[in-house]
């Protein structure tokens, strides 16, 4: 397609199955689009593709469909195969060998399968169909207008959407949520009169194993179908749901489900009529039970009408308090969507306590690709190494994260119709990294990186160029870290958009976001034995680690605790120093990165290049104004000098 970035699919990757011979075994929709994707490349390269026995280099074989997701892959005499029983397992399969490039052809392999971790890997899209007068098109959307929604309708050219669908495939993402979870007048009858744009959707994405979900407001039968009321036990209520529900499924068979926020700010809910979050869910639950779909609902519930000075009520603490009492009361088809981090996708939070503390229920863990509190695609910040912390981070001490999404793994996506899809072009290695570890969340994200790297700028980026997009990339998100708020304390950025520091800026407002300090200290006692008990609600040894600032980690003391400018820190510096010097390291880091980008301006193509160095401008203004915000702050809180004696402006 003309115009838009091939992403980690350019041509030249499908080069070495492009000159080979091919067989393809199986028939369905799936197959043929494998036949499609090797057809192609053999057009562009010269080799063939059949689906007659012979001799071949490769042979890609779908052996029944039992809807699983796995692959067999080996070689052996010669020729390089894929095997899989389910249709999706062959389309994973063929991109592997598209990864492995020319290695795919070389050696023989031992015979190795492939499974998903999880069985769902999701995108969601907070894109809404008519431009939001405040959110705009796409609700913390940093790439441009949506790939699915333009002036207020579904695109009438869908190839776009056909590509994303494409590049999802390849990274192993198999569900896509089309719409925001602010569920607006618009957007709503999306559910109703308006399903047909999104089977329009579901159509471009199917090709490439992707199910189509919606976001639904609670309110609907009330909005929508004129009932008087939304109660989730009212049979009136439940009748409307089942019939609405049946209705999306004609239109579109394998639809995937519902996904919810509700009584999160200022959605409606079921606290409207006196009921629960699982009379909610599982009443959508049933709607959409004998359709084979699921609903999606968020655990993001909190307070945010709250009074800064009563020290008792703790956003942190919300999730947990509202749902870990109805563990085991959602239906099998409900999954609990919870945020990785009790906040909001802070650029350092600790691990959900949710997560790990309601084995009875299908939890899946929403990460956010999208980079509203991490630099909104101006800053390089790739979050594969802080994702891989969280998925790895054991609830208990052993079982992972990872391993208690049973429901899946989500992130918020971060495109938009932005020619290279993410704004930032480095940013496509967030959604890239997503997708491999929602489909691994054990492997190494650096690796990953360097996969990303391969494929985008390669096949066999020289050396210099990979180490470059290495050095930029892999230390980013601490680097981001190190200039923005410290120790875990999150926000200080501006209100509203979210963008650059304002240390105060949540301070004292009904969001319940603070931190804190004064002229002695910084931090929020969250401890059981002085704060707001938030420590207590994880299980051991997490508990006792976080209860005190003698063990609590220091890159998350300060959402654990109070402390004064001179507490030490396990690193050796007190909490002022370790200010000062981050503020200062991390605008150095940005300074040699851009740098960095620059020499490599001969290697990288032009426009990508310059879109890139345009943004590293921006960062490290930016960087620099966080550093003398948040350095000038804490000096005039503090009165305690830098003991290197730079200038704090
Ligand atoms: O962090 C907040 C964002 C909102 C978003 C909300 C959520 C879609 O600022 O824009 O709303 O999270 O996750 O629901």
């Amino acid at each position: 397609m003309q115009g838009v970035d091939p992403a980690w699919l350019p041509d030249v990757a499908f080069r070495p199955i492009g000159i080979r011979r091919t067989l393809i075994r199986g028939s369905g929709p799936l197959v043929d689009t494998v036949h499609g994707e090797v057809a192609g490349a053999c057009e562009r390269f010269g080799g063939s593709v059949s689906r007659e026995s012979g001799s071949y280099d490769l042979v890609l074989e779908l052996d029944g469909d039992d809807g699983s997701e796995g692959f067999v892959y080996g070689r052996g005499d010669g020729c390089t195969t894929v095997t899989a029983s389910g249709a999706r397992g062959l389309l994973y399969g063929f991109f592997h060998v598209v990864r492995l490039g020319e290695t795919a052809f070389l050696d023989d392999a031992r015979r190795a399968s492939y499974q998903p971790e999880s069985a769902l890997r999701m995108l969601d899209h907070w894109d809404n169909v008519a431009v939001h007068p405040v959110m705009g098109q796409v609700e913390r959307g940093y790439a441009g207008g949506s790939l699915f929604w333009e002036d207020g309708r579904a695109r009438g050219d869908l190839e776009r959407v056909r590509a994303y669908g494409r590049l999802l495939a390849a990274c192993g993402i198999n569900a896509v949520a089309v719409n925001n979870v602010n569920v607006h007048a618009t957007e709503a009858r999306l559910l109703t009169d308006r399903i047909g744009e999104v089977a329009d959707i579901a159509g471009a994405l199917r090709p490439y194993g992707i199910r189509t979900h919606l976001s639904v407001t609670f309110a609907a039968p009330v909005v929508l179908g004129g009932l008087a009321s939304a109660d989730p036990l009212d049979e009136s209520v439940r009748a409307w749901w089942a019939e609405a529900t049946a209705r999306v499924y004609t239109a579109i068979p394998d639809f995937g489900g519902f996904v919810v926020k509700a009584d999160s700010e200022g959605q409606p809910g079921p606290f409207a009529y006196g009921r629960s979050h699982a009379d909610g869910a599982n009443m959508l639950a049933a709607a959409l039970a004998p359709h084979g779909g699921s609903v999606h609902w968020r655990a993001f519930v909190y307070n945010h009408h709250q009074d800064w000075r009563n020290r008792s009520t703790d956003r942190a603490r919300a999730a947990y308090d509202h749902f870990v009492p109805l563990d085991g009361e959602f239906a099998d088809n409900a999954v609990l969507q919870v945020k990785h981090g009790p906040m909001d996708f802070q650029v350092r939070e600790p691990v959900s306590p949710l997560i790990g503390a309601m084995p009875g229920t299908r939890l899946a863990v929403e990460l956010q690709a999208t980079q509203e509190y991490t630099g909104q695609q101006r800053h390089v910040c790739w979050l594969g190494p802080m994702w891989s912390e969280v998925l790895r981070f054991g609830t208990d001490g052993e079982s992972s994260v990872g391993a208690s999404a049973r429901g899946g793994l989500v992130a918020v996506a971060n495109v938009g119709d932005d020619p290279f899809w993410t704004g930032h072009p480095l940013a496509q290695a967030n959604l890239y990294t997503f997708g491999r570890l929602a489909w691994d969340p054990n492997a190494d994200p650096h690796h990953v990186l360097d996969e990303w790297i391969r494929l985008t700028f390669g096949p066999g980026p020289g050396p210099g160029l990979a180490a470059g997009l290495r050095s930029i990339l892999d230390g980013s998100w601490r680097t981001y870290e190190k200039y923005t708020a410290p120790l875990g304390v999150g926000f200080m950025v501006q209100p509203g958009h979210h963008y650059g520091p304002s240390v105060d800026g949540y301070e004292y407002s009904p969001w319940g976001t603070y931190h804190f300090a004064d002229r002695d200290g910084v931090g929020v006692d969250r401890s059981v034995a002085t704060g707001t008990g938030y420590a207590g609600q994880y299980a051991k040894p997490w508990a006792d680690v976080y209860e005190s600032p003698l063990s609590c980690p220091d890159e998350l003391l300060l959402f654990f605790h109070h402390v004064s400018y001179g507490h030490m820190l396990h690193s050796g510096k007190t909490v002022i120093q370790h200010i000062y010097d981050t503020h200062f390291e991390g605008v150095a880091e940005v300074e040699a990165a851009r740098e960095r980008w620059a020499s490599l301006v001969d290697l990288v193509e032009p426009a990508r290049h310059a879109r890139v160095a345009e943004r590293f401008e921006e960062q490290l203004r930016s960087a620099r104004e966080w550093r003398d915000q948040v350095n000038s702050y804490f000096f005039r809180k503090s009165g305690v000098a830098d003991e290197r004696g730079r200038t704090i402006y």
